[in-house]
This record gives C-alpha cells, sequence and structure tokens, in this order.
C-alpha cells in the first residue's frame, strides 16, 4: 500500500520525533506551539472543532525531512532524483477516504475547518499545506502547491504571481474569458508535496513524480464536482474555479517562505463548490518560513543534479542551503575536467530563480559550510572566477529586486552570481593537500580516556 499522510506521522512518532498534545488547544495558539517545538505536533483537541485534530512542523528539519524520503540525512536530492527517473503512472480507484463527508451547496463553509492566523500581519487565515490540481486541454494535468488566504465561507485568495505552469493555465483560460477549474487536496504524503513543488516540464503529470518517490502508483479518484482527480488517502479536499478576473483582488501580506513578512499582491480569487473530507480529518498547518524551506531544498537540490548531468558535469554532492530557504542558493561539488567549473556554474543557475551559485571540487564537504568557506578562500581569484548574469527571471519577494515598483501582474527580474570555487587549471592539486597529524591512523583517543 501506498504511504499516506497518517502512515507518515507515524513513522515520525516511531522515530520519536513526533509528539501528541492532548490538553484542549485553541485555535489562536496553535501557530506560537509549532514555532517553539523541536518535534512535530499533533493536537489530538482543537477547542470548538471537535471533529478535527491538527498536525503541524513535520517537516522542520533535515532530520524529518530524510524520514520522510527514507534515506540518509546527506541523501536527500539523489533520492529526489531517484525518483524522477522511475515515473509511474497514478491509478484511478472507486473511491477513497478524501471523500468519506461531501459538503455542497449550503453546506460549503471554510470557517468549518480549522485553520488560525498564523503569522502576525497576515491578511487572513491561510491554507498552505496545498496540492492543488488542474488541466489543459494541451498540456494535460499539472501539480502544484499554491497558498489559498480565507476570503469569504465559500471563497480564497490565490497566489499565482510567480511563473508557473498553473498560472499559464490559468492565463489561457482567462483569455477566452473562463474560470479554471481546480482542486485542493491537503493532508497527502510529503512525497506528493514535493511532487507537486517540483517544476517538471508543462506537459508533465506530477502525480508521475509523486509515483516514482513512493516506488508505487499513486491511488486517485474523481472529484465531485469538477473534472479532475485527487490522491484518494487526503485528508481534505476543496473543488471549485479560479475566476476569470485577472490579477485584481488584493491578496496578502502573508508571512512567506522567505522568512520576511510579505506584502499585498494582486491575485484571482477561487471560489469552493464542493468540500469533501475523511471522517475525523486531520488537517495540516505548513507554516513559513522552515516547513516550506525544507521542501522546497531537494526540489531544487534535484533540478541542480539535472541540470549538471545534462551539461555532461559529474555531481557528487549538491545543497539548497535553507538560510536561503531551499531556494535562492545552490553549493555543488563536481569531478571536474578542465573548464568544467565554469560549465558547471552555467548549468546550475539556470535553475529557476536560483541567484547564487558555489562550485567546489569533490575533496570538499559541501554539507560542513567551514569546508565551503576553505574552498572559496584559496580556491577563488574574484576577478576570474565570478561570472554575473543580468536580467535574469526573478522572484517577487526577494526586496532587493523593488519589485514594489512594478504594476499589477508585473514579473521582475534579478541578477545571478556564480563563484567557482573548483582548484584553478594549472594549479597543482598537491598545494591543497591537508595536514594530517603524526600518528593519525594508528592512535586511539579511546584507549587513554
Ligand atoms: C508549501 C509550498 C507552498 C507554495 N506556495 C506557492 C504559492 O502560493 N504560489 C506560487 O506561485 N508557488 C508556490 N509554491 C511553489 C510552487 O508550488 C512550485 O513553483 C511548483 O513547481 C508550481 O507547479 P506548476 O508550475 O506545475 O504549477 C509553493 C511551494 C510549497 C512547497
Ligand atoms: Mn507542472
Amino acid at each position: 500500500m501506498k504511504k499516506s499522510f497518517r502512515d507518515f506521522l507515524s513513522e515520525l512518532e516511531q522515530a520519536g520525533e513526533l509528539a501528541r498534545v492532548k490538553k484542549p488547544v485553541d485555535l489562536r495558539d496553535v501557530s506560537a506551539l509549532l514555532s517553539q517545538s523541536s518535534r512535530a505536533l499533533l493536537c489530538e483537541n482543537v477547542k470548538e472543532y471537535p471533529e478535527w485534530q491538527l498536525a503541524g512542523a513535520l517537516v522542520t528539519s533535515r532530520k524529518r525531512l530524510a524520514l520522510a524520503l527514507g534515506c540518509p540525512e546527506n541523501d536527500v536530492a539523489l533520492r529526489f532524483e531517484q525518483g524522477l527517473e522511475r515515473l509511474i503512472e497514478p491509478v484511478m480507484v472507486e473511491d477513497g477516504p478524501c471523500q468519506e463527508v461531501v459538503l455542497q451547496g449550503k453546506d460549503v463553509d471554510l470557517t468549518a475547518i480549522p485553520y488560525p492566523l498564523m503569522h502576525v500581519y497576515d491578511g487572513g487565515p491561510y491554507l498552505s499545506a496545498t496540492l492543488v490540481v488542474s488541466k489543459d486541454p494541451q498540456f494535460g494535468r499539472n501539480l502544484g502547491s499554491y497558498r489559498l488566504m480565507y476570503r469569504t465561507p465559500t471563497e480564497t485568495g490565490i497566489d499565482l504571481v510567480s511563473p508557473s505552469d498553473m498560472r499559464r493555465y490559468y492565463q489561457r483560460q482567462l483569455d477566452q474569458g473562463k474560470p479554471l477549474e481546480i482542486a485542493v487536496a491537503m493532508g497527502v504524503h510529503p512525497y506528493e508535496m514535493l511532487a507537486a513543488s517540483y517544476k517538471a516540464p508543462i506537459n508533465m503529470d506530477e502525480y508521475a513524480v509523486a509515483g516514482g518517490l513512493h516506488g508505487e502508483p499513486v491511488p486517485l479518484v474523481k472529484c465531485k464536482t469538477v473534472d479532475l482527480e485527487v490522491p484518494a488517502d487526503a485528508e481534505l479536499v476543496l473543488e471549485g474555479e479560479i475566476l476569470p478576473m485577472g490579477w485584481t483582488a488584493d491578496e496578502g501580506p502573508f508571512g512567506e517562505f522567505s522568512q520576511i513578512s510579505g506584502d499585498v499582491k494582486w491575485n484571482p480569487i477561487f471560489r469552493v463548490k464542493c468540500i469533501t473530507h475523511r471522517r475525523n480529518p486531520i488537517f495540516y498547518l505548513l507554516q513559513m518560513p522552515w516547513e516550506n524551506d525544507w521542501l522546497a531544498a531537494p526540489v531544487t537540490e534535484a533540478a541542480g543534479l539535472r541540470a549538471l548531468r545534462n551539461a555532461s558535469v559529474e555531481p557528487v554532492a549538491i545543497r539548497a542551503p535553507v538560510g536561503s530557504c531551499g531556494y535562492w542558493t545552490l553549493i555543488a561539488s563536481i569531478r571536474k575536467r578542465p573548464g568544467e567549473g565554469k560549465n558547471a556554474l552555467l548549468a546550475l543557475l539556470s535553475v529557476a530563480e536560483v541567484k547564487l551559485v558555489i562550485v567546489t571540487d569533490d575533496d570538499i564537504n559541501i554539507h560542513d559550510p567551514d569546508d565551503v568557506d576553505w574552498a572559496l578562500t584559496f580556491r577563488v581569484q574574484a576577478d576570474r572566477d565570478l561570472i554575473v548574469v543580468h536580467d535574469a527571471r526573478g522572484k517577487h519577494i526577494d526586496p532587493s529586486i523593488k519589485s514594489w515598483e512594478m504594476g499589477k501582474g508585473g514579473l521582475p527580474t534579478t541578477a545571478k552570481l556564480g563563484i567557482d570555487a573548483t582548484i584553478p587549471e594549472g594549479v597543482p592539486k598537491k598545494l591543497y593537500k591537508r595536514i594530517e597529524y603524526y600518528g593519525q591512523n594508528r592512535v586511539k583517543l579511546e584507549d587513554y580516556l
């Protein structure tokens, strides 16, 4: 059986990485509780929402990310890449627990779902652990993760500013004055969250990526009111359409995955026609920035590995540091042939909106920031080893690109920097021979303690 969201919670608990909160919790206090917890939390008793439990802080450390992916901590990127290499198509099933309860018409009420205001200054409560399904007549089915801001009991905003497949799907409907149908599944396994946030080519169905990560097909059920399919084992699903109104409604502010309290944006509105969920569902509250950043890292890293291999450069390790939100920086070590430090920079700078890339040789442990600093210190000559790219695609929420100066719907650009911290061509490797201690292999400290 494919692993579900609940299976992941059990795995966390078995690894001692999940705490159960049994005392009744006021929804308004959940955000602070999650932010203080070193473990994942499952709130079993949410005041005024007797049907629901609430889970959060599930993937807020490398350890729990590795647990989600079932691999050692430093192998996360390689494990994700493996999943991408064995795409497995989903299967349709007749029914699933995500439709045990079906609410339509007057029963559609977003206030019945326990989702609190998360960050001070947010424009409203947000649904952020979303797997959003859509379809395009030409490009087929698509998954993405998109946040939804509460507006009314049947409407939310949707953040659809950055260039993405779904933004393009929506634009194509909008050009014909039509809405875009979407289904939003929440409480799905991290593999499905990762697949949704992976930037697959536009004509690729990301359910096959989720299948590849699971190693088996994802069972899907047909939605009740839209022509879309959602994971049968999801906790909660919203069905409806993004209205053909363009980027005209204010959405935000939101505590962004950049750690910054973001600005108001202009976005369309999502109208909910139907809500389905499990009996006694678990609501997944995904807070910014750490949970988003840890989920973003393997996606950025795997895209980097692919870019390197396409450029016929051999990667050894890669890391998207969580300090750069798992998104803006890539540090990679390679097995270099002459000139490939620069080839690697060019390949990695092409990944999404990555704006800083550091490339080292394979003797550098890129998971150790001190080792990276050492390479930067002794292998870089700034007049030779930097590449600066002007006016590449940027991302709004980076304040340094001044996107606030642009009008509604505008898309910003950014400069990109690559640093080749591999041993320069012509400098003998032996000049980097590290210190060895006399007797190092013979003498054992434990024999003396
Ligand atoms: C938790 C989470 C929340 C996200 N929220 C948004 C969002 O609100 N807006 C957005 O444009 N991208 C968001 N992303 C990134 C997109 O999901 C990502 O770019 C994805 O590849 C888009 O898929 P698509 O291009 O196939 O539509 C989020 C990612 C994660 C992991
Ligand atoms: Mn896509």
